[in-house]
Order: structure tokens, then sequence, then C-alpha cells
């Protein structure tokens, strides 16, 4: 059984084994919780993130898969970097976005990480709807085979706080 908890508040500032970043598919970093992770964790994350895209994803990792890195200095053992769909009011993305909470669940399991927070993927730059954005997540976690044995939740700000409990009652 996996626990799922809920923190308001900076996921940088995370003790756990793994913190899922919301990167987008250049590895190269960005805006938001991306800048935020690269920013306080330093630039070893990024150097990994290099070589990475140097040997596996040279034409970027692909929307909805997942792949790990050192976390550098933040309070973890490692990021795990998933690319969540950019909202579409013409298609169905949901299955991507579900696709990155199972993929970093799997990652973390091939790692042995026991506990891991994740971010409201796609929710701030890439735009899907809070609502439905919490609904997946809390979904693909609650339905996920894992040896994971802690999701939490680290959300930035009282609106996607909201919309995840609402999930979870
Ligand atoms: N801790 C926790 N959550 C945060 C933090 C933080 N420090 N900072 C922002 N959030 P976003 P996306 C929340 O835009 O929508 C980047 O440029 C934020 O309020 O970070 O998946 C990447 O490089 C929102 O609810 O990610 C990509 O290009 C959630 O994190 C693109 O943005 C996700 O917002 C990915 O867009």
């Amino acid at each position: 059984m996996t626990t799922i908890e809920l923190v308001r508040g900076d996921i940088t500032r995370e003790s756990v084994d793994a913190i899922v970043n919301a990167a987008n598919s250049s590895l190269l970093g960005g805006g938001g919780v991306d800048g935020a992770i690269h920013r306080r964790g330093g630039p070893a994350i990024l150097e990994d993130c290099r070589k990475l895209r140097a040997s596996h994803y040279g034409k970027g990792l692909p929307t909805g898969q997942a792949v790990a890195t050192t976390a550098g200095d933040l309070d973890a053992r490692w990021v795990i970097h998933t690319v969540g769909p950019v909202f579409s009011a013409t298609e169905d993305r949901s299955d991507l976005l579900a696709s990155c909470y199972r993929e970093s669940l799997r990652v973390a399991d091939e790692l042995g990480a026991r506990t891991v927070a994740f971010p409201a993927i796609s929710t701030g730059v890439y735009r899907y709807p809070m609502e439905d954005a919490a609904r997946i997540a809390v979904d693909t976690v609650r339905t996920a085979r894992t040896d994971v044995e802690e999701v939490r939740f680290v959300l930035f700000d009282e609106r996607a706080y909201e919309a995840f409990s609402g999930q979870l009652r």
C-alpha cells in the first residue's frame, strides 16, 4: 500500500528519496518547478541531464516518460524528470499525464526509492486544468503497482492544494 500525503509548499525543500521534476523534453531546464529544482539543486543536475541527452535522448525525452538524475544539493537522492503534456482543448491528453505519474513510479522502483515527492505536473506553463490534473494524479498513484511507500504531492498554492485534497476525500 502506498500512503498519499499532501503538502503545501516548495518541492525543493522536501526531504525524500526522489523529487519529481515537471521538465520539458529538452531536459535542459526551464521555468516553474523545473527552474526551482535546477536553481536549488545546483549544476550537477544539469550536467547529468546533458549526459542523458547525449547518450539516450538526442531527440528529447518523449512526453509521458521519466528518467532519473542525481539530486545535486537537494535533500534527496534522485530527481526524476518527466515531461507532462501541454493541455489541449481539442485532444484528450489525460493518458499522457497519467503516464508521467506511472513512469515516474516505475523509475522510482528501479532506483529503490521509497518516498517520492510530486509537483502538480502540467498545471503551470502547460495549462492543464487543475481539477482534471488532480484527479488524474491521485487516481494514477492510487491504482499504481509500486513498492514506493509514500507519495507526497507538494502543491505550490492554495488552489492546487484544494484540488488535490478534494480528490483524496
Ligand atoms: N514547488 C512545487 N510546485 C511548484 C514550484 C515549486 N517550487 N514551482 C512551481 N510549482 P510548471 P508544467 C507548481 O509550469 O505546467 C517549465 O518551464 C506550479 O504552480 O512548473 O508541467 C518546464 O521546463 C504548477 O502548479 O510545469 C517546461 O517547459 C506546477 O508546479 C514547462 O514549464 C507545474 O507548473 C512544464 O510545464
